[in-house]
């Protein structure tokens, strides 16, 4: 375990000095052998996503750069202990430290510091999931101390000119089924209404931003609550505490399928 983290360490250093040095161009950070020959001219690689990492012997949840595609490079958060590990986490509460009740171009860019609370941005979520297939997985904590997950095996969204349309499918876990309700439609912020709900705008009525339909199954990004309380404003996952109960802690990450 030490010997790992000393190999971690190590590693984010070569990270660092090459960055500073500008050995690796055009934002590629990551040296990468592939060709073993004493003459041949040393590689790097932007990681394309937490996964991608992980294929590289990355074992450590942390703070990491990636560039899933030509746009420019950002920061995560990966999750590599999770069921097999390689997610990267768009979406975390914990503490209600920071206050989420924000407007389009918030949900749009991404808020909040990345080991704490935080919302990766839409554009960025797009990003991850506009190629292949991609897993969304939800992790759930309770004030009884309790936790439950939401797994599904088919994830995107989609990008701003149409909104930012969620496609969820393929439901597994032990949470409950609570964004089915969500599938196909667009984000909707206090500000920018594209809900299902003709008489106002539903982020405003429940404290949150998401992709509210005539209501909703899960509030992930409402207003957090400091102890267990049923509570339309709050951050909650209707199928599993069977009504609109205020959760602890909730994370959403996602994953490439191959
Ligand atoms: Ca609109
Ligand atoms: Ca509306």
């Amino acid at each position: 375990m030490i010997a790992t983290k000393l190999m971690y360490s190590l590693m984010i250093i070569i990270v660092i000095i090459n960055t500073v040095n500008g050995n690796c161009p055009d934002e590629k950070t990551f040296p990468l052998v592939t060709n073993t020959s004493v003459n041949a001219r040393p590689e790097c690689v932007m990681p394309t996503d937490c996964k991608a990492w992980k294929e590289l012997g990355m074992k450590l949840n942390g703070v990491y750069p990636i560039k899933p595609d030509n746009g420019p490079a950002f920061q995560v958060y990966c999750d590599m202990e999770t069921d097999g590990g390689g997610w990267t986490v768009f979406q975390r509460r914990q503490d209600g430290s920071l206050d989420f009740y924000k407007y389009w171009t918030d949900y749009e860019n991404g808020f909040g510091d990345l080991t704490g609370e935080f919302w990766l941005g839409l554009s960025k979520i797009h990003r991850l999931t506009k190629e292949g297939s991609n897993t969304l997985r939800v992790d759930l904590g309770g004030f009884e101390g309790n936790t439950s997950y939401a797994n599904y095996s088919t994830f995107s969204v989609s990008d701003g000119s149409t909104e930012y349309i969620l496609t969820v499918e393929g439901y597994s876990g032990t949470a409950g089924d609570s964004l089915d309700y969500h599938n196909g439609l667009r984000f909707t912020t206090r500000d920018n209404d594209n809900d299902r709900r003709s008489r106002g705008n539903c982020a405003q009525q429940y404290a949150g931003a998401w992709w509210y339909n005539n209501g909703y199954y899960s509030n992930l990004n409402g207003r957090y609550f400091n102890t267990a309380k049923n509570n339309v404003y709050s951050i909650n996952w209707y199928h599993w505490k069977t009504g609109h109960i205020s959760l602890k802690f909730s994370e959403m990450k996602t994953r490439r399928n191959n």
